[in-house]
């Protein structure tokens, strides 16, 4: 595969994963879906609840607006690579706000790292095995110390949705390395 069709095969599994419904297009009933299982799996507070279903709905603002109908997969492959060439403004308003939210919920001590207890957090009640994500963490790890932090994760998420590499970054962003 070369690296557009590598791009588009992580979109659609980004497409499936959000895709809860299982119909052939989103729609904001499956992100609202999709950030409350996220939420409880969590263990978010409602607060932390509420930010990331907020960061959701705006994602599917962008999403709706730029897709002018069905947002099947081909639409959204298309929308979130025009959204990632828009630049970090149109990020940061869209995927940069679930980023947000994510790390709000996942570092639950506020001190800057996602550990590896709460980075398991993310696979609970799916098919995942620890040894599995675990393998996810250590690849988000980017300088090896052996500790994510907030920045490092921020950093994988966006190169999953630019054009590089970075397999692990989507798997938790999307809670199933097995997707
Ligand atoms: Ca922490
Ligand atoms: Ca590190």
């Amino acid at each position: 595969m070369n690296s557009v069709d590598i791009r588009n095969a992580k979109l659609a599994l980004a497409f499936q994963a959000l895709n809860t419904s299982g119909s052939g297009y989103l729609s904001s009933a499956d992100f609202e879906t999709y950030a409350k299982t996220t939420a409880d799996r969590l263990h978010c507070d409602a607060e932390r609840a509420r930010e990331l279903s907020e960061a959701m709905r705006a994602w599917w603002r962008q999403l709706e607006e730029h897709a002018k109908g069905p947002v099947t997969v081909i639409a959204f492959t298309n929308a979130v690579r025009e959204g990632m060439d828009a630049g970090d403004a149109h990020y940061d308003q869209g995927i940069g706000k679930i980023v947000d939210a994510l790390v709000h919920a996942a570092d639950r001590n506020g001190d800057g790292i996602i550990s590896e207890q709460d980075y398991l957090l993310f696979f609970e009640g799916t098919a995942a095995d620890e040894a599995t994500a675990l393998e996810g963490y250590r690849k988000l790890d980017l300088n090896a110390d052996g500790v994510l932090t907030v920045e490092e994760f921020r950093k994988a998420v966006r190169q999953f949705y630019s054009a590089e590499g970075v397999e692990a970054a989507g798997s938790f962003l999307l809670g199933n390395p097995l997707a």
